[in-house]
């Protein structure tokens, strides 16, 4: 799977990952979460950043000045693809490949990141998602709850239980604004499929995968820009577009997850 990584920068650690964390990177770097996404042209929308709460997440030294969050496995396959390390440096297995320092998901929440794109330029929260797999992509999911039926499902969540999961209700609820037209689903598809597939909870796991293809399918091939440079265009021109602004602008890089793939194929 060809994915787009992103950069999240960091603005405000949670008081409990500035504990473990400012005295370990220098003050003059920049700390990166790094979602992978399959649709770019959504990145307008983002309201928050997804982490596994119980998945382990390593702070890893890109170079002097920047450091990422993503699994070591993300790590290792970065490594491969060229974003670590000169060649002098190059990991020869997997305990080379050490971060600064390992925490689980749940000490990042509440950490405000610069998400690109985004039209909530005053930043994004990090936030939990249970349903986030250690095993794809990155492990960090970038919330856009317009056109993912699984970030809508959560976000609804979260805000309505935000004391259980230890957040600020307002964190869950920054504006979702409508960003592709669609004939079939109208202009915030996964709130229209989880409204009509009736679901209740992000652990609604069948319905959700159902809603997911949908909104993917329709997105893609009868989607119109509604926001953004591209404006007015179709979603299947707008793509690579957004994508390779993005990657200019050094915001995104390319991210293959050749496992991932092994999987889905087989799946
Ligand atoms: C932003 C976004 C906006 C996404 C959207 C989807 C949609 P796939 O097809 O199963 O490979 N994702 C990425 N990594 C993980 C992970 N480790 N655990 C759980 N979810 C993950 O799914 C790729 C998409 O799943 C990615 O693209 C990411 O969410 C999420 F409007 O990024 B996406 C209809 C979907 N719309």
């Amino acid at each position: 799977t060809e994915y787009t990584a992103l950069k999240l920068k960091v603005k405000e650690w949670s008081a409990e990952a500035a504990k473990e964390i400012e005295s370990k990177i220098p003050k003059d770097a920049n700390v990166y979460f790094v979602p992978a996404t399959l649709r770019p042209e959504t990145m307008y929308g983002q309201t928050c950043c997804f982490v596994g709460p119980k998945i382990n997440y390593g702070v890893f030294k890109v170079s002097d000045k920047e450091y990422f969050v993503v699994t070591k496995r993300a790590a290792w396959n970065m490594a491969f693809q060229g974003r670590f390390f000169d060649e002098d440096n190059f990991p020869r297995d997997q305990s080379e490949l050490q971060p600064v320092v390992e925490l689980p998901g749940s000490v990042f929440v509440g950490t405000l990141v610069d998400a690109p794109l985004s039209v909530h330029t005053e930043g994004v929260r990090i936030l939990p998602m249970e349903t986030v797999s250690a095993t794809k992509g990155t492990g960090v999911v970038t919330c856009v709850p317009s056109d993912s039926p699984d970030d809508y499902a959560t976000v609804r969540d979260l805000a309505k239980k935000a004391e259980f999961y230890g957040i600020k209700k307002e964190w869950a609820e920054l504006e979702i604004i409508p960003l592709i037209e669609t004939p079939a689903y109208g202009n915030l598809a996964a709130k229209f499929l989880v409204e009509s597939k009736k679901i209740q909870s992000p652990k609604d796991t069948t319905l959700l995968a159902e809603a997911k293809d949908l909104a993917y399918k329709e997105g893609f091939y009868n989607g119109t820009m509604l926001v953004g440079e591209f404006k007015g265009e179709k979603v299947t021109e707008a793509k690579d577009k957004v994508r390779s602004a993005l990657i200019k602008s050094g915001d995104a890089f390319p991210f293959a997850d050749p496992s991932a793939e092994v999987i889905s194929r087989s799946a």
